[in-house]
């Protein structure tokens, strides 16, 4: 870590969106966002966050502007842990100003605080002056949502649950480039009503589940079974990894005390037609903790997925693999 000259203490970041192949669903630590298992995950190149940060005078009050919204303070919370950081480094006690634009709606299972705190930790880590490895972004994002380690690195990537205390060990990396496997993305959008139960929460209900002993076996090597299929471009591997991943997450919740049902019936009806596709074309779907579903295809399977999707009648972004956070 060096520092550069920023004397504006002004810096831009974009990243994107991510969408798990193998979902990070349990922490071993809630305050410093530490999994349980390894998770692995593709960057989706149309859906983004563009984030200044600005620093200026000495107080504490922290702004975030979301497309236009003043945050409230008391829940600007995840976010600020990321700014906390940065001051502790600079030893400062200047105040961050961020101002942020999603491309897409938020909290509606399409990751946007993943693509939020990637690119807040970038913009203020930058704007203090601060310059960070990879590594180090990827565990700063962190800090805010769990799942923005993974939208700092490019393309396919894998987060390291680590095993120290402190998380140092805890962040993700590119594990194939963007070019690496020509898919199409379609990120179908069942809904943008702000999910009912947040990850955070979803999570530590399932850890109260009957069920919870067999996922976390499975979760376990869920991470291994999509690495190996993304390195080989084994796109029945790939199907057969995200499928069962996607299913054993929806199970679980169905079965927490209160229950969640993150999935909408337009998801299920897609996700249905997909199971049944799925043996005869190259296309499979993952959902998150929310009612969209995100599709991928190889080209050939392309015009008839299109057809498929466009028959729902729902709005979707067709996009590709994206690449990492940058300075912009
Ligand atoms: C994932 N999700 O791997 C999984 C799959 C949702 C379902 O990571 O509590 O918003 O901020 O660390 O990052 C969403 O979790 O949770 C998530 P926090 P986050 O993409």
């Amino acid at each position: 870590m060096t520092d550069i000259q920023n004397d504006n203490y002004i810096a831009t970041a974009k990243a994107h969106a991510n969408i798990a192949v193998a979902k990070y669903w349990g922490k071993r630590d809630s305050l410093l966002n530490l999994p349980l298992f390894d998770s692995v995950a593709f960057s989706v190149d149309g859906l983004y966050t563009e984030t200044t940060a600005v620093w200026d005078e000495d107080d504490f009050r922290d702004e975030l502007i979301i497309n236009d919204w003043q945050v409230p303070s008391h829940v600007m919370g995840r976010v600020q842990r990321i700014l906390d950081d940065i001051r502790a480094r600079m030893g400062w006690s200047k105040r961050c100003v961020l101002r942020s634009k999603n491309n897409f709606a938020r909290s509606a299972g399409l990751a946007s605080s993943a693509s939020g705190c990637a690119a807040a930790a970038l913009a203020a880590s930058s704007a203090a002056g601060l310059e960070l490895s990879e590594s180090q972004l990827s565990s700063l994002a962190r800090l805010g949502s769990g799942s923005a380690a993974r939208s700092i690195p490019a393309g396919w990537t894998r987060w390291h649950a680590g095993s120290a205390p402190d998380g140092s060990d805890s962040y993700a990396v590119t594990i194939a480039p963007p070019n690496h496997w020509n898919l199409h993305v379609f990120v179908v959008q069942i809904s943008d009503v702000r999910k009912s139960v947040s990850s955070t929460e979803g999570m530590e209900r399932c850890k109260r589940s009957a069920f919870w002993d067999a996922y976390r076996l499975e979760a376990s090597q869920a991470a291994d079974f999509a690495q190996s299929a993304i390195l080989q471009r084994d796109f029945d591997a790939l199907t057969k990894a995200m499928h069962h991943n996607m299913m054993s997450l929806h199970a679980l919740c169905l079965t927490c005390d209160p229950p969640v049902c993150y999935a909408a019936p337009k998801s299920l009806e897609l996700v249905q037609h997909i199971l049944r596709a799925c043996k005869a074309v190259q296309v499979c779907c993952t959902m998150d903790a929310g009612a969209n579903v995100v599709v991928l295809c190889e080209g050939a399977s392309y015009p008839f997925v299109k057809n498929d999707i466009i028959a729902l009648g729902v709005p979707f972004i067709q996009t590709r693999i994206g690449g990492g956070a940058r300075l912009i």
